[in-house]
């Protein structure tokens, strides 16, 4: 019949699906992988798989006709955004009332397109969001476990002060320390041997060429190079791409039944399939998996879903801001694309924030210091089932935003009095906007562990459906989130083997 089976499938390639995917093959379960976006394998006409920031094509977002890159402007000038051919590009942005969030579409999901920080959330803070994880098994187990296999490395800190490369980073850090406040290393999975051969010139460039949220040709350690060719090297696991899934509902039996749609590189519908499975696991990331639960939940294919599928989502308290630098404080016009360091003012109660300090490549020298602010913002949303239009809204208001903006505000107002300095007011469009608050990168919660699922992503109401990616994460986690996202999966997979599929 039209029904393919697999004992096992896994929704989506980013962080959580990839560990699913991966100790699925381990433990000998055929396994089946369903990727909306393309495999992201094969040069362009240019010999590069990605393109550039500087001169995006087709290749840089997801089914657009124009760029839609988080910076939107310089000195107000619209430089930044071109015009491109629909195609199932890299990055896409999704767009909800009040708030958008960026996302990887491919092989890799959110691995592709990320600034590759790969941040160990403070054990407390782990705590206070996660009550009734073991947070001694996670930082003694799965977090270590999740750094191993995500090739997690460190600047060499006696290269960081002498590069060329690192002088934005340098002159924020002095920024912060004039105004009191620590800042921090952060280790990231971006090859750093790698970036020094880029400097001195005996390999290609990527990090130092301007590339990350169109994709990097080089150095990067995406999940298409680790986790997932590891699948992929068990021999029992299979990867679909450009098939995105839309309902799923449970067969008589118990088992599950998928419906896909197969894209072409135009969009096009070619093909809805049908795949059955006896253990689905879901790692479309917050917006993939809540939109699919919440889907199935209110069009009565899995009726019985937790009232909470859907809620206690939020933006991870994101802001993007510039900080204008005077002109004796240059910041170079040779900039890194992979931020190395943070300010760290998560202890301040008052207004707790962890700043990363981040890079603007443009080649030339700018003066501005660019940031994403990381605050400690309570506010959470909710999906809901829009039955009209058969879409999935978001309840994100634009006021919620505002109390990210007052917490980073407070942060950055110190730094420039502190330095004399000012906010810059022509990088996120015409209306002198200083906060960027009108867009996430790290999308969390949606399907919150231990409210949706049991405190092992086990769905609640129904047996071998899973749910590993960003969506368990109740809308904050103080720092950027891809290492707790591949630590909990790790959780998840340990725990479901271990229990759920003995035979
Ligand atoms: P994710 O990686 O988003 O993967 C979901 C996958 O599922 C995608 O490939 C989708 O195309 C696919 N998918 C979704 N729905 C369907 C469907 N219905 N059918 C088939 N496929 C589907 O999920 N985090 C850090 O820790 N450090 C950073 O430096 C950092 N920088 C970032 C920079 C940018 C520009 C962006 C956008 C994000 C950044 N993040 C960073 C966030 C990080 O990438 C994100 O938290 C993770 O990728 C989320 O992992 P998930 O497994 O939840």
């Amino acid at each position: 019949d039209a029904v393919d089976n697999a004992p096992a499938i896994v929704v989506g390639s980013g962080y959580g699906a990839a560990v699913a995917a991966l100790r699925l093959g381990q433990a000998g379960i055929r396994t089946l992988v369903l990727e909306m976006g393309r495999l992201w394998n094969t040069p362009g006409s240019d010999g590069k798989v990605f393109c550039s920031t500087s001169a995006p094509d087709q290749r840089s977002m997801w089914f657009r006709t124009r760029t839609e890159a988080p910076l939107a402007s310089f000195l107000w000038l619209d430089v930044v955004n071109r015009d491109i051919g629909r195609y199932p590009g890299v990055l896409d942005r999704v767009h909800f009332a009040d708030m958008s969030v960026f996302v990887g579409r491919g092989v890799g999901g959110g691995s592709l397109v990320n600034g590759g920080m790969a941040v160990t959330p403070l054990r407390s803070y782990f705590a206070e969001q996660f009550p009734t994880v073991d947070a001694a098994e996670m930082y003694g187990t799965y977090f270590p476990r999740a750094r191993a296999m995500l090739g997690v490395n460190n600047v060499d800190p006696a290269w960081f002060e002498a590069s060329d490369w690192y002088r934005f980073t340098r002159v924020s850090r002095k920024h912060a320390q004039n105004a009191g406040l620590r800042t921090t290393f952060v280790p990231s999975v971006y090859d750093f041997g790698y970036m020094q051969r880029e400097a001195a010139g005996t390999a290609a460039k990527s990090a130092l060429a301007g590339e990350v949220i169109y994709g990097n040709n080089q150095g990067k350690r995406s999940l298409d190079k680790t986790y997932l060719s590891s699948a992929l090297g068990t021999g029992n696991v299979t990867i679909h791409t450009l098939e995105k899934v839309r309902a799923i509902s449970r067969a008589a039996d118990g088992t599950y039944v998928l419906t896909a749609d197969r894209i072409d590189a135009t969009g096009n519908v070619v093909e809805t399939k049908e795949y059955g499975c006896t253990y689905l696991f879901l790692g479309g990331g917050s917006l993939g998996t809540s939109e699919l639960l919440v889907r199935a939940r209110e069009t009565g294919t899995l009726p019985a879903l937790d009232a909470r599928v859907g809620a206690g989502w939020g933006t991870n308290g994101n802001v993007m801001l510039g900080r204008a630098n005077h002109l004796w404080d240059t910041v170079g016009a040779n900039q890194s694309t992979m931020p190395v360091m943070g300010i760290d003012d998560w202890a301040n109660t008052a207004n707790p924030v962890f700043a990363e300090i981040a890079p603007l490549p443009t080649g030339l020298e700018h003066w501005v210091s660019l940031y994403l602010a990381i605050t400690k913002n309570p506010q959470r949303a909710a999906f809901t089932y829009d039955r009209a239009s058969g879409t999935v809204k978001l309840g994100w208001s634009a006021a919620q935003s505002a109390v990210s903006v007052g917490m980073a505000k407070k942060l950055f107002d110190r730094i420039n009095a502190a330095n004399a300095t000012m906010y810059r007011y022509d990088l996120f469009g015409g209306s002198n906007k200083v906060f960027a608050d009108d867009f996430t990168y790290h999308p969390l919660g949606g399907c919150v562990l231990g409210q949706a699922t049991d405190d092992h992503g086990r769905v609640k109401g129904y047996p071998r459906l899973y749910v590993t990616d960003g969506s368990l994460v109740p809308g904050s986690i103080g720092v950027n989130p891809f290492v707790t996202i591949t630590a909990l999966a790790e959780r998840t997979m340990a725990r479901v083997l271990a229990e759920d599929t003995a035979p």
